[in-house]
């Protein structure tokens, strides 16, 4: 199949950012659809603020080699001129088809639609769950057209991964651990600080939840001036589903600079000794200690195990699929 585009967040909608996913089959063709937006050599795990296709500027980020996803400002008309402006370039824009048409096997509208979500669902978590949805929604009553439930959008991130963002302040481990979550040397590391000058964006699997992992630069005095690391560091606060202040025991509490309340605050290099600000977790990568209590707390945060284990039917569509 070849390069297709599709608007991840709800059209004809206007909110402060719009998400375009842009998936290939190829790390190539991926490569060749971005330099048709004009966005050149954005490589797998870079985040960059730039123009998009002329439109609009807004962050572009490749979190794997055939997967990438450009966030314009959100207003009904940019949207739209982007759309048309990646269609105009050759990329085929895919709508949700109708899932029956699709699925004309399935034995219900429900099944057709959880058939239709496989096909694009991130986290292994998904699948089990969306397979049991034609007989929850057989033996349960409610309405399809039902307003979703707080227990739905969590569960929607089985689907679309959420965001990510780890904050905090320069040296205190912040790429070790994605690297240590990852499995492999996705940012680079050492014990200067500010060896993260550019974000890093990777999706990773944390227990079955596929996650966009945001690794920032550490927040420094320095790196005040760099408008373009801010610029992008605000986006990414404003927009994540999760953000994480990260500190260690010598950095101070690092929610201090921070303008919006984290979600979690984690103490990294915890085998040098536990600070005296209060933590949701602490963790070494170093001796490997408690990263398993971590990917279950940010988990647990995300889609709350009472949620997955519900028989409740999930209403895992919008309305206008
Ligand atoms: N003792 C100990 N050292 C660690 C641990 N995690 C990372 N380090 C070391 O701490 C130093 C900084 O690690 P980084 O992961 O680069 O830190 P960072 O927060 O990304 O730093 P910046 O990108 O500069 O903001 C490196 O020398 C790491 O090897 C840990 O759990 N324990
Ligand atoms: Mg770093």
């Amino acid at each position: 199949m070849s390069a297709r585009a599709r608007l991840a967040t709800p059209q004809g909608r206007a909110a402060a950012l719009a998400v375009v996913d842009i998936v290939c089959d190829s790390a190539q063709e991926l490569e060749d659809s971005l330099t048709k937006l004009g966005i050149h050599r954005l490589e797998v795990g870079q985040v960059r603020l730039t123009s998009l296709a002329g439109v609009d500027k807004g962050l572009a980020i490749r979190w794997s080699p055939g997967f990438a996803q450009l966030t314009p400002h959100g207003g009904v008309a940019v949207t739209d001129a982007l759309l048309a402006a990646i269609r105009g370039s050759g990329i085929a824009i895919v709508d949700e088809v109708d899932p029956q048409t699709a699925y004309p096997e399935a034995r219900s509208e429900v099944e057709a639609r959880a058939l239709a979500a496989l096909a694009h669902a991130q986290s292994p978590l998904a699948v089990d769950l969306l397979l049991v949805q034609h007989d929850r929604w057989r033996t349960n009553v409610r309405e399809h057209d039902a307003d979703a439930t707080e227990s739905d959008r969590r569960l929607n991130y089985l689907l679309e991964p959420p965001l990510v963002a780890v904050v905090g302040p320069a040296n205190v481990g912040k790429s070790s651990l994605l690297n240590a979550l990852a499995g492999r040397e996705l940012a680079l590391t050492a014990d200067m600080p500010g060896t993260t000058r550019d974000h890093v964006g990777a999706a990773i699997d944390l227990g079955g939840l596929v996650v966009r992992w945001s690794d920032t630069p550490g927040l420094r005095e320095a790196a005040g001036v760099e408008s373009e690391a801010i610029g992008v560091a605000r986006r990414l606060i404003g927009s994540c589903d999760l953000l994480i202040a990260t500190g260690d025991i010598e950095s101070g509490d690092p929610r201090i600079v921070l303008d919006r309340e984290p979600d979690l605050t984690v103490a990294l290099r915890a085998d040098l000794g536990e600070p005296d600000w209060a933590t949701d977790a602490s963790v070494s990568v170093k001796t490997d200690d408690r990263v398993g209590d971590l990917v279950r707390l940010i988990r647990e945060t995300l889609v709350p195990s009472g949620v997955l284990a519900s028989n409740e039917p999930w209403k895992f569509w919008t309305q206008s699929q």
